[in-house]
């Protein structure tokens, strides 16, 4: 089983600046623990991490070809992109919304998120431990469907 695990705008700064919002951890530090819970888990996880819309929407259409799912904090484009919602409704392999944050605690314009509907599942709020639950239970679900 192959996993991506896919970070969005900014989320390269972790550990830098706010850890009262975002915890203390790194990108690198979380990527980590997903390759290493993966290989736990029996799965393959690459880990990839982009500013640029374009860039998320061809790292989800070539995922397609190799992964068996997604575990995707689409950062800021969670609240604006019509773009990547299409893409993730395009690719037929499911998808899991993460945020570090609970979205629906901060601010009125993080309470939208245009890809929830056409996600998987989702997990929001528990630090680095939402990617934890996210890939757990998208390779529990793949698990089951075989
Ligand atoms: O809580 C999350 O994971 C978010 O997806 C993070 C996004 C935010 O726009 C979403 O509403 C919720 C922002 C990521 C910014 O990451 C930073 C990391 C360190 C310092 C500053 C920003």
């Amino acid at each position: 089983m192959k996993i991506l695990i896919l970070h969005g705008p900014n989320l390269n700064l972790l550990g830098t600046r706010e850890p009262e919002v975002y915890g203390s951890l790194t990108l690198d530090d979380i990527n980590q623990k997903m390759i290493a819970l993966g290989g736990e888990l029996g799965a393959e996880v690459v880990c990839r991490q982009s500013n640029h819309e374009g860039a998320l929407i061809d790292a989800l259409h070539e995922a397609r070809t190799w992964a068996d799912g997604v575990v995707f904090n689409p950062g800021g484009y969670t609240h604006t992109s019509v773009a990547l919602r299409d893409a993730i409704s395009a690719i037929a392999i499911p998808v899991i919304e993460v945020h570090l944050s609970n979205i629906y605690a901060r601010e009125e314009f993080r309470h939208t998120s245009l890809i929830s509907a056409v996600c998987k599942g989702k997990v929001t709020g528990f630090g680095a431990r939402s990617y934890e639950l996210g890939l757990r239970g998208l390779i529990e679900s793949l698990r089951e469907k075989k």
